[in-house]
């Protein structure tokens, strides 16, 4: 958990907004003949008249909740209008709010820093912008409160015999407060006319909480709803925090909630601050005791990140009931849509925002028939992603079977008949992660190259001979190949797995409904009538164990890259003039404990290895190999291009560089293929047909 820096924070004005029953705003400007009727967003399947997914306020007037079935809805509002949310491949089609959701980003993030946080919210730092207005107003911000400001619910005003709104100008007018809340006013004036502009712009109302950081702000911008913001001073905090419900903290509606209740007997946010922070780190650990601490006091340091763009993407679907899933090739099928509508989100996101996920994770839940395990959760599994959907929908089957495999607890499952199956799939879901800007214009994989020799101090840099003819190594155009002219080996059998440092995550979300429920859902919350299972697993980004595995194609990487390849040479080469390691000159050195080499250096150092044993012989410094100019004239080069390189390797490579390499095997290329098809590398690279 975040340790806070209290010092910084209170100056700061941060902004939550949220949407206001969001699918239903989105619906009603679609048939504006909805507005000011009672309406509500019904997932597609029409058991009982469809789980309601978002209630508009003036059907929850009637007391109508998202929990209800379209006909339950009827019988206590029978002029409800149910519009079915939009479906495709047999699941939702949550497009259309996600389209919705970035019109209305792209208002917020006019003046500070942006962060979307999931399909309707976003958090603002609006520091900068409150400082230049307090800045050019310093005798008060009078003649800039407007209306919209003034209808602000400031946490803690004592309306004295005043009538609410005099109260609010008062407060906005403070020409002897505090700065850090004459900073926030600033802050509440811009969010007024931020939303004023969603509504103009988008015909979206939205509501928001306005305060010195994330916490505080997510935590009020639901109190005052539709269309209105609250506002928490300085002053106001500790009173605000005291009554909570400690459940409705961020990251204690879990397990460090059921704790704090059931071991200290807390109970409110105010029965924390009897416990000193070495109480609390003894407990529960120096960081989260600090943290805890520091929220009780309602100091949260979490920055605002200035990202507008979904960090993960993906699409789930659940089976509730009699629609669960027992047999492998239903589960197939339906992986195979799921993988489909995940495959064009990344080829939309790469192709309008040049970026690539690197991450594929299944998700599942599921049960086990006559068994009191039954309980026992589907394991997530996640391995290395490969762009085009046949890929991603192989890979995706292959995870399943790998946490089939763990969940039923034996080697060999086989599909069985409906009436003898000893599972049941009752969600499933895929999504692509680690999502990073594809960098354009640097060498960095001459720079991780050049980075490494400088570790190694017995080499020295004249060891090796660079050559860069080309400005850069991102794949700009067709047929634009990172070549890796690799010692060649064949793969052995081996191992596929590599863990993470990664925690289980859970398969039911956290609760409370706090921002874990929402970060990075992007469009695969369920539209079933189940909890937000999958999507909200992500949430728990923090507390995730999954294991990565390597796709089924790639078994014996591991090994291969442990194993001694024969041949010996080395070249980076860009198609044309590009990139290259001149291997004939080089000499190159690696300390001899394997264990303590990067396994990218333990590669190649393999390969040095294979040469260095049989031909030339191990020196006694400490660094061992140098390859001969002999041997290098000697051994043949296979040439490697970049759609060959082992990901294994690649994975250990820094972001950058790897996000260069799978760039480059994005781009359609058109040199024949000099490799052997049978290789597994090969095979687990080449483009398919259909990708
Ligand atoms: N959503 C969903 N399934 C859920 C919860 C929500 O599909 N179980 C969708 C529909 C909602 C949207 O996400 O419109 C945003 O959810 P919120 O929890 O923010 O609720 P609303 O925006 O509908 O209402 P509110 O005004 O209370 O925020």
């Amino acid at each position: 958990m975040p340790v806070a820096k209290p010092e910084s924070s209170d100056a700061r004005v941060i902004a939550h907004i949220d949407m206001d029953c969001f699918y239903v705003q989105v619906e009603q400007r679609k048939q504006p003949n909805l507005r000011g009727q009672p309406t509500a967003v019904v997932q597609y399947n029409s058991w009982k008249g469809g789980g309601l997914i978002a209630v508009g306020y003036e059907a929850r007037k009637f007391g109508v909740k998202r929990s209800m079935r379209g006909d339950e809805a009827k019988k206590i509002c029978p002029e409800i209008q149910l519009v079915q949310v939009p479906v495709a491949r047999g699941k939702a089609d949550l497009s259309v709010y996600r389209n919705a959701g970035s019109e209305v980003i792209s208002i917020l993030s006019r003046k500070g820093r942006c962060e979307r946080a999931s399909i309707d919210e976003v958090y603002l730092d609006l520091t900068e912008a409150a400082e230049t207005m307090l800045a050019e107003h310093p005798n008060g911000i009078l003649e800039l409160t407007d209306e919209e400001a003034l209808k602000s619910h400031v946490l803690g005003l004592h309306l004295d015999g005043l009538n609410a709104r005099d109260c609010v100008r008062e407060w906005f007018l403070m020409n002897d407060g505090d700065h850090r809340d004459k900073l926030l006013a600033c802050g509440a004036l811009i969010v007024a006319e931020l939303r004023l502009e969603v509504l103009k712009e988008t015909e979206f109302t939205c509501s928001a909480g306005i305060a010195h950081n994330k916490m505080l702000a997510k935590l009020t911008s639901g109190m005052h709803k539709p269309a209105q913001q609250t506002v928490v001073p300085f002053s106001s905090v500790k009173k605000f925090l005291e009554p909570l419900h400690i459940k409705k903290m961020k990251q204690l509606g879990g397990k460090l909630g059921t704790s704090l209740e059931t071991e200290l007997g807390v109970s409110t946010v105010g029965d924390l601050l009897q416990f000193s922070e070495e109480n609390l780190q003894e407990r529960y650990g120096r960081n989260t005791g600090t943290w805890l601490w520091n929220i009780a006091r309602g100091i949260c340091g979490e920055e605002v990140e200035g990202r507008l763009l979904p960090k993960s993407h993906g699409s789930g679907k659940t089976f509730p009931g009699p629609q669960a899933l027992k047999t492998l090739s239903s589960v197939q099928k339906w992986l195979n849509e799921l993988c489909e509508e995940l495959s064009e989100r990344l080829q939309s996101d790469l192709e309008q925002n040049k970026r690539i996920a690197h991450t594929l994770t299944l998700h599942a839940s599921a049960y086990k028939l006559n068994d009191s395990e039954s309980l026992k959760k589907f394991p997530s599994k996640s391995c290395p992603l490969r762009y085009g959907t046949t890929k991603i929908q192989e890979d995706s089957l292959s995870l399943f079977h790998t946490g089939l495999r763990e969940y039923i607890g034996i080697y060999n499952v086989k599909a069985k008949g409906s009436n003898q199956h000893e599972w049941a799939i009752t969600g499933l879901s895929v999504s692509a992660s680690k999502i990073v800007a594809i960098p354009s214009g640097t060498n960095s994989i001459m720079k991780y190259f050049h980075n490494e020799d400088q570790n190694c101090t017995s080499r020295k840099e004249s060891d090796y001979v660079f050559t860069n003819d080309a400005a850069s190594l991102s794949s700009s155009g067709h047929g634009s190949l990172v070549q890796l002219h690799l010692a060649g080996s064949e793969l052995e059998p081996g191992e596929v797995e590599a863990k993470t440092q990664q925690d289980m995550p859970g398969l039911y979300p956290k609760e409370n409904g706090t921002e874990v429920s929402k970060d990075s859902v992007f469009g695969t919350k369920f539209t079933d009538n189940q909890p937000l299972s999958f999507f909200q697993m992500k949430e728990q980004k923090e507390s995730l164990k999954e294991e990565i595995l390597l796709p089924p194609s790639l078994a014996g990487v591991q090994s291969w890259v442990g194993s001694k390849p024969t041949q010996s040479k080395m070249e980076f080469v860009e198609e044309g003039s590009g990139l290259s390691v001149k291997s004939g000159k080089q000499k190159r050195k690696f300390d001899t404990e394997k264990r303590t080499t990067p396994s990218i250096l333990r590669f190649f150092h393999s390969n040095d290895e294979a040469s260095s044993s049989s031909d030339i012989g191990a020196t006694t410094d400490g660094c061992k190999g140098n390859l001969g100019e002999d041997v290098l004239r000697r051994s043949n080069s296979w040439n490697y291009k970049s759609d060959e390189i082992d990901p294994v390797v690649l994975n250990e490579l820094p972001p950058e560089i790897q996000a260069e390499v799978r760039a480059s095997l994005l781009q359609p290329q058109t040199q024949a293929k000099t490799v052997k098809r049978g290789s597994s590398i090969v095979h687990y690279f080449l483009p398919t047909k259909n990708s």
